[in-house]
Parts: C-alpha cells; structure tokens; sequence
C-alpha cells in the first residue's frame, strides 16, 4: 500500500521537522534533553539556523557533502538540520569505526567539511593529512586541537535567522554508509522526503507517536535505526527526543530512563538481553521496540515477565530509511518480525523473482517510498539492490497465512551482531595479518541467549602453540585494529578448513 505525501513543489525537510514546529506554536516545547540541558524548539531552530549560516559562512554550497562524526547530544540536531536548511547534505558517520574506515567516508563522499566531537578526535588524527576534498574541520563538545575551528568561533556571529534553501522532495537530503560483505561500504542517498515517508507510516501507525511522547534510543543517531527514533519520529509531532552521549550499556541505560522517563524506548536485541540481567525499572515507558536483528523469542517472554512492557520487534535498513515490517503493540508474535507497515509491500520471491508460496522462504523485496535513490558511485551495487520500485533485502524470509514475516538467515554470509554488520571477511582480513595465522574463517555462532557472534577457526603456522593465551592476543589483535564489536567471541583452533575443488572456503560447513 502506497501512502501519498502530497509534498510542496518546494520542499526541505529541516523547515517541515523543525521550522514547522514553531509555526504550528510548539517554540516553547523541549525538543531535545540531553546532560542536564533542555532544549526548545525555538532554540534549536535558532541554532540549525546559526550552523546553516555558518556552512555558508565557509563556502558549503547546495549538494555539498558535510560529514558528522558526533556522539548523541544537541549538536546532531543542530548539524544535521542546518545543512540540510541550505540544501546541503549531511553524512551521518558511525562513531565506532577506526581511522581507516574515516579516510575512506571522507575520500568517498568528498566532503568538504567534517564535524567532530572532539571525544572522537583522536581517530581522525591519523589520517587528517591523507584527505583529498576535507576543507575544515568543526570541534564541537571541547577543545579545538591545532588545524581546526572550535564550534563556539564557527557560529560566532552566524545570524539565528536563515531562509530555507528552496529544494524539492526530491532532492538529496543525507547519507548513510552501509557496509556488505565484499567491497567498500556504499554511500546510501535519501531524499528529501524519505524521512517523511518513515515517520507517516511506521512512526505515526505503528508506534502512534504523538506531541506529548518522550523518545529514547539507546541505538545512536548514526544508525539509521537511531536517527529515525531519536530525530525525525520525535520532531515529525513535535515530541521530545534524550539524547545520550555516552555507551549504551545497561547502566546507563536504566539511568537515563529512570531520570528522563521516555514514554518510547527503542534498543537492539543484544542490549535487551544484557539489561534483563541487571538491575533497573522502566517506569514510564508505554512501548519498547527491537530492530538490527531478530528478537528471539525468549528475551520478548522474559522481558514481559520482568517490566511488564511489550517490546515489539520489526525489521529496517538503511536502504528503506526505517522499519518496514513491524509487530503492532498488543498483537506481537515473538519470533516474528511483524506484518508489512501501512505504507509498504513485501514480495518473497525465488531465484528468478518469481512470487514463492505462503510458508515457502525465499529473498524479501519491499516497496515503499522511504527507499534511497541510489549508492554513490556504486552504479552496479545500485542496479542490484535499488530494483525499480522494489528494494532487494538480501534476506530470506517466510510468511504465514496470517502474514506474519519469521526472519530465517541472510542470503550472503554479512553478520548482524549487537544490531550493527559485521563483515565475516573484513575480520578474516584483519587475524590474517596475526604473524600466528596461516588460515582462517569467520561465521556467525549463537550465544547463550541466541544472539548471534563471530567466531573464528583458525589454522595456526607451524611453531605456535593453540592455547588459551593465543586465543585471547588473537582476539585483542582484532579488537583493536577492527571497530571492537567485530571480534571473534570464540576462537576454535582446526588444522585445515573446508575448501571447495576450487580452493572456495565452504563457509557454510563451519556454521554450527
Ligand atoms: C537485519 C533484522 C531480523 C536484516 C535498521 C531498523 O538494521 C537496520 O539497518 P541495517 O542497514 O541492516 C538491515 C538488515 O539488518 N535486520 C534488521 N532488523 C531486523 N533481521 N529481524 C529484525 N528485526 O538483515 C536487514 O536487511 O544496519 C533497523 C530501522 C532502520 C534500520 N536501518
């Protein structure tokens, strides 16, 4: 099902989620809380505005890339929103990457300026004189090192008054990187209207977000998971988002909850599963979601058990802007992820894309207007995901006579752990380069909660002992040369792998 925008001729997306707020007399609301501040939507207009004048300040024109290396706080708001204000295109980066994975975003999208927390700082450095189109860089949250501006000196002087860059739906509005198993990660382009398309459908008929709602997402607002339940959902009713600079871990998560008291909670199966192990309350929420992964069934029953809230699992991606197969509150399947959202189709198809039976598992394509126009540069990646009207999931699903979807497996061998990828072959690459490792091959194993977890076999050269203190450095070689998330939680020693006549690992073999 197909849900009509009926947008202007000219439109720009900061104007609708932020400008539209105070002319429909919502100035006074609190937007954002975040530390100990909170934030009107007045003053966050004022300060879109200041940072959009500022860009322009420095020469960023319409269509110019502007990179966002920032941990949860109002300067995302701020960031995000004044660069598409004037038509620029904001490239919302993750911030658990290493400075390599930074050289490449930068060099790729050819952003001509970066703003970076400066608690991030330290794996920009590395790589600051390698970038070929970077022109400035912006330090907001403290100090500004040598070489940079402060956030404090960019908007200094920046007017609070600035006219919205007259664009169209249809324009590109921000980017997200999304990773695969081979190549480089593609720069996903929405549009002016994707954000819209999400928070009309999903936002409003699935979590039936309203003004007086408080949002908290413990996925950070560089996910596209995030930026929807921590941004544009909240702004898209004039509703309140916490902002939470620090890791999501139980903790601070309980924290946060127990202080701001959400009204929606948004988390990732993995963190779900750690925080029923600890301490804390959750008086207040009316609705918890899932998505990055399947939600198993086990931490939905013991989670309804404990806090007595339901939390309702659907499946998103960066290519589809947000989620787009849902659970609904009150009628959730555990194990499933849900039935389509008002607003999109789902097809389950065969090798040659042909309709496949209920209750037979094949490629799930969906429909639905919050789609990317295209991946950057990628004109064949493009061609095999972006299929007309329909987007190629890559994952394999099943639905049943109710239409429910059940989520079986990804149909290349891309890991989700902790809600973000994990490229089996990236963490391959990296123990290779261990002067211990002769061989080696990562799939996904399922913890003690049936989350699934890189491990690694791994042939060791001649000389080295396979003992426990080997599988700990080989593990710690990987979480510091990879984003840490990527390492293997279990290292099996083995002395050759399964190969086909052709010398092709047969990953499949080594899954459990
Ligand atoms: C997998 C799920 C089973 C699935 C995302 C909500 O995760 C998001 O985006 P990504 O681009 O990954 C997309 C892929 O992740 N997946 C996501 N949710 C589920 N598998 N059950 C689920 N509930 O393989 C999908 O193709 O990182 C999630 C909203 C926006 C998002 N971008």
């Amino acid at each position: 099902m197909h849900v009509e925008l009926n947008l202007p001729e000219t439109f720009n997306a900061a104007d609708y989620f932020v400008d539209r707020n105070i002319r429909e007399g919502r100035g006074q609301k609190t937007a954002i809380l975040c530390r100990d501040n909170a934030f009107t939507y007045a003053q966050v207009q004022a300060g879109m505005n200041k940072v959009g004048n500022a860009l322009k300040g420095l020469g960023i024109e319409m269509e110019n890339r502007v990179a966002l290396l920032l941990l949860d706080s109002e300067f995302y708001p701020l960031s995000f929103f004044g660069a598409i204000k004037i038509g620029a295109v904001p490239i919302c980066l993750n911030t658990l990457m290493q400075p390599k994975d930074y050289l490449y975003f930068l060099n790729d999208s050819r952003a001509k300026i970066l703003i970076i927390d400066e608690e991030l700082y330290s794996k920009f450095e590395p790589i600051k004189d390698k970038l070929r189109f970077l022109k400035h860089i912006i330090v907001v949250n403290g100090q500004a090192p040598a070489g940079t501006i402060s956030f404090d000196s960019f908007v200094a002087g920046a007017s609070d008054q600035l006219e919205a860059a007259p664009i169209t739906p249809d324009d590109a509005c921000f980017w997200l990187y999304s990773s695969g198993s081979t190549g480089q990660p593609k720069g996903t382009i929405h549009l002016q209207h994707d954000m819209v398309y999400a928070a009309e459908t999903y936002g409003k008929q699935v979590l039936g977000i309203q003004e007086h709602d408080i949002c908290f997402s413990a996925a950070k607002l560089f996910f596209a998971y995030g930026l929807g339940n921590g941004l544009y959902f909240p702004f898209s009713v004039g509703a309140t988002s916490v902002l939470m600079p620090v890791r999501p871990v139980p903790a601070s998560v309980y924290e946060t909850i127990a202080r701001y008291r959400p009204t929606l909670y948004f988390g990732v199966p993995t963190l779900y599963g750690s925080m029923l192990q600890e301490e804390g309350s959750l008086d207040g929420v009316r609705l918890c979601v899932s998505a990055g992964e399947a939600l198993p069934a086990d931490i939905f029953k013991r989670w309804q058990q404990r806090h007595g809230v339901e939390i309702i699992d659907g499946i998103g991606s960066t290519e589809l802007s947000h989620i787009f197969i849902s659970n609904l509150p009150g009628k959730a399947k555990p194990g499933s992820s849900g039935k389509v959202v008002p607003g999109y189709d789902a097809r389950i198809v065969d090798e040659n894309f042909q309709d496949i039976p209920v209750g037979e598992v094949g490629t799930l394509l969906i429909k639905g207007d919050s789609a990317a126009a295209a991946y950057w540069n990628k004109h064949q990646k493009t061609k095999s995901t972006m299929l007309g009207d329909w987007v190629n999931t890559d994952d394999k699903y099943a639905v049943d006579e109710e239409g429910y979807f059940y989520y079986i497996g990804r149909s290349n061998d891309m890991l989700k752990v902790g809600g973000i990828w994990v490229s089996p072959v990236e963490v391959e690459a990296c123990l290779i380069e261990h002067p211990a490792v002769l061989e080696c091959a990562v799939v996904g194993a399922t913890d003690d909660k049936n989350l699934v977890k890189p491990k690694a076999f791994v042939v060791l050269k001649r000389g080295y002992a396979p003992d426990d203190q080997l599988k700990k450095d080989l593990k710690e070689y990987v979480k510091k040369t990879l984003a840490h998330y990527k390492y293997p939680r279990w290292i099996e020693f083995v002395d050759d792998l399964p190969k086909t006549a052709t010398g092709k690992l047969k990953r499949f073999e080594l899954r459990a």
